[in-house]
């Protein structure tokens, strides 16, 4: 068959990706020569033996994007929703919200408490529990606002690993790449459950009742509430319940990680169903929520942390120590994120606006899954790709390789992470040839 110029060049690129050479050299050239040209000032630093540490596997795709000139470039790095255009959205019923706060002459800005915004916290709890939720009606939650998902997580990890008896969490195996780091700067130790199968691209739900089984009784255990980064597959109904049952049965306490309420199904009583479940037994669980993505107040930072107790008394003194938790870390949260979803949440048209908001976009994020594989079938690109439209969520984790990714960004300056997860949300239908003719070529050209 006739080669073109481009696969030519593929070919040399795929030559260069498949040979051990290719690995980085940790950019020592490049450093050396820094150290030189600096007139010798560097050596008598105080801080010459600090190494350059690499850039985040996810936020630091986002960086080599930034400096990419090519005007077909492409982040489908990190997980913030773009709209068919390209361009992130302000959803509407923020700006309205915002609207609403700026018009309110008698708003400050004085300091919240170290809990942060009191109807703000109420309301998230109803949020991910139900607003009928026992807990939340028996005052047996303890929600403190918090910076975003992560910043919840790390208080909530904090707390545990002062005040819980067992210090050792399992994560889903594979996970979102700061979890590990979460929990162990914050004095956990972190083992790992079986969870995703590369075989079938579908949950190892064996490999994982396994795992929970032999966990130590009262381990922590982390698990997504829906839509899991970076797999996008999740337990189903049945197979949560079984899940709650073994890890009830073994005392291990749940902690969600809820970072994509109603991105997953379009729906946020759906996709707070995990989590219900095992607050119904009326057992404890702790939950990490984050309002990133579902209200795209990503730059905000706002989200919270429930610990569900078995009594209000309980609750109280939880509430307590979590201050002490937060105080010597960032004193109390800030107040602009909070207030905004607090005007959404507690308004009832509002609040609908938003959930038609957020369907939209969860239905986009769908539409890109058909459109993604209906052009890879086009072009016969060799594989099964059916889990592009099984996977639920932000994100699909395709099974390309790190030589495939590279290949997609060095000849189509495509930017995903190098485990082969693309960001849906960051996708159009104009953009999808583009990145299924990258795709194609890394699967036909790089093993
Ligand atoms: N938990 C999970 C499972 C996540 O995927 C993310 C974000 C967070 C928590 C934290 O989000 P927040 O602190 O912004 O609320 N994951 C992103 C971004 C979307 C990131 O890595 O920071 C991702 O691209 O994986």
């Amino acid at each position: 068959m006739e080669q073109t110029p481009c696969d030519r060049r593929l070919a040399t690129i795929a030559r260069h990706l498949n040979s051990p050479r290719s690995e980085i050299d940790g950019g020592s050239s490049i450093s050396r020569l820094v150290t030189s040209a600096d007139g010798g000032r560097s050596s008598d630093s105080v801080f010459n033996h600090v190494v350059r540490a690499p850039e985040d596997p996810i936020l630091g795709v986002t960086v080599a994007y930034n400096k990419d000139p090519s005007p077909v470039k492409l982040n489908l790095g990190v997980g913030a929703y773009r709209t068919e255009e390209g361009k992130p959205l302000v959803l509407n019923v923020v700006k309205k919200a915002e609207q609403q706060l700026v018009n309110d002459r008698s708003r400050v800005k004085e300091y919240l408490p170290i809990v942060g915004l009191a109807e703000f916290n109420k309301l998230s709890a109803k949020l991910i529990f139900g607003a009928d939720s026992p807990a939340v009606l028996e005052n047996r939650v303890a929600t403190v606002q918090c910076l975003s998902g992560t910043g919840s997580l790390r208080i909530g990890a904090e707390f545990l690993a002062r005040h819980y008896h067992q210090k050792v969490i399992y994560i889903p195996q594979p996970t979102w790449g700061n979890h590990p780091k979460v929990f162990s700067l914050s004095g956990l130790s972190v083992k790992t459950y079986r969870y995703y199968d590369p075989a079938t691209r579908g949950l190892d739900f064996r490999g994982l009742l396994e795992d929970l089984g032999s966990a130590p009784s009262g381990a922590i255990v982390l698990l997504h509430a829906c839509a899991h980064n970076p797999t996008g597959v999740d337990p189903s109904l049945q197979q949560w319940e079984q899940i709650r049952k073994l890890m009830r049965s073994k005392r291990l306490m749940p902690f969600f990680d809820s970072a994509y309420q109603g991105f997953a199904s379009g729906s946020l009583d759906e996709d707070a169903q995990s989590v219900r479940l095992f607050v119904a037994d009326g057992s404890e669980c702790v939950v990490a929520q984050s309002y990133a993505k579902n209200m795209g107040l990503y730059g905000e930072r706002v989200g919270a942390l429930s610990i569900v107790c078995k009594s209000a008394d309980i609750a109280s003194r939880v509430e307590s120590q979590l201050k002490i938790v937060i105080r010597p870390m960032y004193s109390n949260p800030p107040i602009h994120g909070a207030s905004i979803v607090a005007c959404i949440l507690r308004d009832r048209q509002l609040y609908h606006e938003w959930t038609v908001e957020l369907k939209a976009m969860a239905d986009r994020i769908i539409r890109m899954r058909h459109q993604l594989y209906s052009a890879l079938q086009e072009r016969g690109t060799p594989g099964d790709w059916s889990h592009i439209i099984k996977q639920i969520g932000m994100f699909t984790f395709t099974g390309l390789n790190s030589k495939q990714v590279a290949l997609m960004t060095a000849e189509f300056h495509i930017y995903m992470t190098s485990d082969g997860r693309i960001s849906m949300a960051g996708l159009s239908s104009a953009t999808v040839p583009h990145l299924a003719d990258a795709m194609h070529a890394a699967i036909t050209h790089v093993v």
